[in-house]
Order: structure tokens, then C-alpha cells, then sequence
């Protein structure tokens, strides 16, 4: 596939499988040799029938999905000998098979959990009146996840704040490289770039180039397509087991509801054994409870989409018009790799499938965090483009899509403080925004500020403490932001 066209080996899958299966680290592990070592996989790339229940049957089946490829009705899967054989008895047709290129480190460009902390320590050292650095928390194993602040100022209430992360999924390089192209971008051209310099003076920029510092441990020691954190993994060296934890189905929200991810240690899509169990997730959660961002994008690879809430079968959010908005205009600045056309978006659900205990809908529904989940590049890239090719291009391509949100927190919207006569912050409070289509409700943020996307027209903010004080606001929003200083 992608990353291995080079390399690429035709498997015949019996033979050759069933002789490498059988290595003596694996037969200890009673699971991981019955389920399958790392050392037994392939790519395969699988014809979808339009409109079947294929991928609900993938997901049953804990098949791990690597990417689809739409406009192709192609979709591929890495799996064992064992896997594959039940794919033909159920019908599957096979287009390709391709070798995992086990055993290779990432290739020279590509950064390891070392290399962040090194860059990360040298942005707060060259721009130290525009970046800090922060621990969100540690590891499994011990590492610290990295967050970059930029910001030409300390915290204010006045500024929104807005978050892009990369690397849920430890095999998914190149959204580190989007996340520390943002970084850089930004950091290197203040001063310069009139609108770079905007966005700098007035938000409040986080951007945390990779989350999953175990699992990035994981592809550097050589298990090139581990996903999941490194929960039951030893410290250093690779994984004998293929335990670990999808810091994507482990989040708070609709934990584990809708088949959306497994129960299975074993699975890629493993969703841990309570909500929230992993540090990594809480490490996130805990951030994004301080520091609510009002917009995020958190960068997974690969198929070309543009995800929003809900995962679930079925569900929409209910802030569906925005994201529908933002989701088209960010798909259509993304061209594809390959071919014509740009990226697609919709719900995880509508475009590949179901998905529980995600990022995205837990940041939505517990804080109203408008966010998106982009999978970035095509099949032919998959997980690890070739990085002299693919890096400049995609990071460059990526800048249209996180730039639009930049650019929105400063449009249509309703943004404010609310305090008392004495000038006191408020924050023991909820706010309403109520329009002639529906309200909006959430709690006031913690430094008293609160901050809607909306579109243009009237709209009435009702506000009212717990000890059940009530203010109400009449305001009209039209193509900027509304600044709102509220007493209460
Ligand atoms: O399955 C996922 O977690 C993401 N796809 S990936 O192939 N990169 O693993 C999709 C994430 C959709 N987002 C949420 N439901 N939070
Ligand atoms: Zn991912």
C-alpha cells in the first residue's frame, strides 16, 4: 500500500502468514497468538458495496480499519491470516494485499515523543514572549504531553481560546508534522504576516503536537501500525501483546454506547475498561476543562474527511448547521492527494463508521467545543507518506482548513464577561442564547467569559446565577463577533 509501493510484496497469504505467526515472543502471550502477533499482518484492501452494512460487519468483527478511500468504494484493513480467511468466507472481495513494513522505523523527518520535547523546549526558548509550554499530564509510561501555547500576552478573558491536536493514533505521523507546522507557522511569521500577527495578538492558540507519546514510543521501536496507547505494554522495547487502550473510544461521553468500539484488550478499537480510565484521555479532558476552546481540530490520517459529531448511528448535534457550515468550507480548501475533487465531511457515522467514547463529542457535548476531526491524506498515502513527497504538501494544505477557523472566532458570534457591580468575574452561572430556532445553553467558563458561534440575526442571552440571580440581553450579530461586558 501507500507508504510501501516501493516495497510492495503480493503475499500469498496462507503460506507465508502461518509461517511467520508462530514466533516464540508471541506464544506467551496466549491472546496475542491466537488473535495475532504484530509480525502476521497485511493491508488489505477491500471493495465496499454501497450501501450494505459492510462496515457495521468490520466493526462486529473487530477488524481494524485503516482508511477508506470513498470516491474509489475501497476501504482498507489490516489484519491476520485468520482475519483475512473469515473475510473471504463472508463474502469480502479482496482488491489487494500489501506486507507491513514491520520492524522499519519512521522515516528520517518524522518525530519521535524525544523530538517534541526538544522542539517544544526550543519555541518556548526562541519566541519566549509568544510561546510556553505545558505538561497536560503524563503517560502510561511516564512521558509528558506537550502543549504549546502561543499568544502575545498572559491569559484574558477577552481572548478565545482555540485548540488543534495531533497523534490520538500513535501510526498516524503526519498529524504531527500539521500540528508543528502550525506551531511554526504561526511562531515564524509574526510581525511579518498582518493576519498571522492578528491571530496571535487576539486568541489564545494551544496546539498539542501528539497526545500519544507510549504509542509514538511504539512505532519508533519498531511496530509500525500500533494505534493505541501503551497501557500493559513494558517500558521500553515493543509490545509483546497487543494490549493498549484507543485513547479515541476512551473519552467521557457516550462511553462504549452504540458498538462503536470494543470491549476486547486486544482490539484496535479497545475502548479501556471504564471511561476515561486512561491518562492520556484525562490528561485532555482535564485541559480542555481549564482551558475551553471554543473551536478544535484534532488531526487523524488517513481517508480525506472532514469529521464532526456525533459518531453515533443516527445522531446529530444539535449545533449541525455550524458544522455543516464549517465542515463544508474546510473540506472544500483541501484538495485530495490523488486526483480531483477535495475532502468530504459529514459524522464519522454518515462517512465511515460508528464511533463511541470519542474526542470530539465529548468536547461538544460537555463544553461546547465546536470540533472537527480531520483524516488527512489518501489511501496511497496512508499512515506514513513518503516524507520528502508528502510533508510540504500536506502541512501547506492543512494551513487553508485550521487558518478558516482562525479567521471564524473573529466572525459571527457573541463573545463576553460577565461580572458583578464590583467587577467580580462570574463564572458560577449558565447562559443561555435563545433565537427564534432553538436555545443554546452551557456553563459560563471559569475566567467568567463565554463565546458563541453563531449566525447573523437577533438573539437574547439569558444568564442566571446558581443562587438563581438573572440577567437578560437583547443583542443583534451581524458578519463580526459581539463583544459583551455583562453586570450582574
Ligand atoms: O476511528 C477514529 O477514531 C477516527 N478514524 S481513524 O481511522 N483515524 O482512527 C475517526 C474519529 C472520529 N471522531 C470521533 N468520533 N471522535
Ligand atoms: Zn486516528
Amino acid at each position: 500500500m501507500r507508504t510501501l509501493k516501493s516495497a510492495a510484496v503480493l503475499l500469498i497469504i496462507g503460506a507465508l502468514a502461518s509461517a511467520c505467526s508462530s514466533r516464540s515472543d508471541d506464544a506467551s502471550t496466549s491472546q496475542a497468538s491466537s488473535v495475532s502477533g504484530r509480525h502476521d499482518r497485511t493491508v488489505v484492501t477491500l471493495r465496499l458495496t454501497r450501501g450494505s452494512s459492510q462496515m457495521e460487519r468490520l466493526e462486529q468483527h473487530d477488524v481494524d480499519v485503516a482508511g477508506v478511500d470513498l470516491d474509489a468504494d475501497e476501504v482498507d484493513v489490516i489484519v491476520d491470516a485468520t482475519e483475512l480467511a473469515w473475510l473471504r468466507s463472508a463474502g469480502f472481495e479482496v482488491v489487494r494485499e500489501e506486507a507491513l513494513p514491520q520492524g522499519a522505523a519512521p522515516e528520517p523527518g518524522y518525530k519521535s515523543p524525544e523530538a517534541i520535547k526538544d522542539l517544544v523546549r526550543g519555541y518556548t526558548a526562541r519566541y519566549p514572549s509568544l510561546a510556553s509550554s505545558v505538561s497536560l499530564g503524563r503517560s502510561n509510561q511516564g512521558r509528558d504531553i506537550w502543549a504549546v501555547r502561543i499568544g502575545s500576552g498572559p491569559h484574558d478573558p477577552k481572548k478565545p481560546a482555540i485548540l488543534f491536536n495531533g497523534m490520538h493514533h500513535a501510526r498516524e505521523l503526519m498529524t504531527v508534522e500539521v500540528a508543528i507546522d502550525t506551531i511554526e507557522t504561526l511562531l515564524g511569521s509574526y510581525g511579518t504576516d498582518p493576519r498571522v500577527t492578528h491571530w496571535i495578538d487576539a486568541n489564545e492558540i494551544w496546539v498539542v503536537p501528539m497526545l500519544n507519546v507510549d504509542g509514538s514510543h511504539q512505532v519508533w521501536s519498531g511496530d509500525a501500525f500500533w494505534r493505541k496507547n501503551a497501557r500493559g505494554c513494558p517500558a521500553s522495547g515493543t509490545c509483546p501483546s497487543r494490549t493498549g487502550v484507543d485513547i479515541n473510544r476512551n473519552y467521557a461521553f457516550g462511553w462504549g454506547s452504540c458498538a462503536g468500539s470494543s470491549s476486547s484488550p486486544n482490539a484496535d478499537d479497545y475502548r479501556g475498561p471504564s471511561a476515561a480510565s486512561e491518562p492520556e484521555t484525562q490528561a485532555m479532558m482535564h485541559f480542555v476543562e481549564q482551558t475551553r476552546p471554543v473551536l478544535d481540530i484534532s488531526y487523524h490520517s488517513y481517508s480525506e474527511l472532514v469529521l464532526y459529531p456525533y459518531g453515533c448511528s443516527g445522531k446529530y448535534a444539535e449545533a449541525r448547521g455550524l458544522f455543516e457550515e464549517l465542515g463544508a468550507k474546510m473540506a472544500a480548501v483541501l484538495p485530495k492527494d490523488q486526483g480531483t475533487g477535495t475532502y468530504r465531511h459529514g459524522t464519522p457515522w454518515e462517512l465511515l463508521y460508528s464511533a463511541d467514547g470519542g474526542d470530539i463529542d465529548w468536547m461538544y457535548s460537555e463544553f461546547a467545543v465546536t470540533a472537527f476531526a480531520i483524516e488527512l491524506n489518501g489511501s496511497r498515502q496512508g499512515f506514513r507518506p513518503n516524507y520528502a513527497d508528502w510533508r510540504t504538501k500536506t502541512v501547506t494544505k492543512l494551513r487553508g482548513a485550521w487558518q478558516l477557523l482562525l479567521d471564524r472566532l473573529d466572525q459571527s458570534g457573541v463573545r463576553g464577561l460577565v461580572h458583578t457591580s464590583s467587577g467580580a468575574l462570574v463564572n458560577d452561572a449558565r447562559i443561555d442564547l435563545v433565537s427564534a430556532t432553538g436555545r443554546q445553553s452551557r456553563r459560563i467558563n471559569p475566567d467568567g467569559s463565554f463565546h458563541f458561534l453563531v449566525s447573523p440575526g437577533g438573539y437574547r442571552l439569558e444568564i442566571v446565577r446558581d443562587d438563581g440571580t438573572t440577567r437578560r440581553v437583547e443583542t443583534s450579530v451581524n458578519e463580526r463577533r459581539v463583544e459583551l461586558d455583562i453586570e450582574l
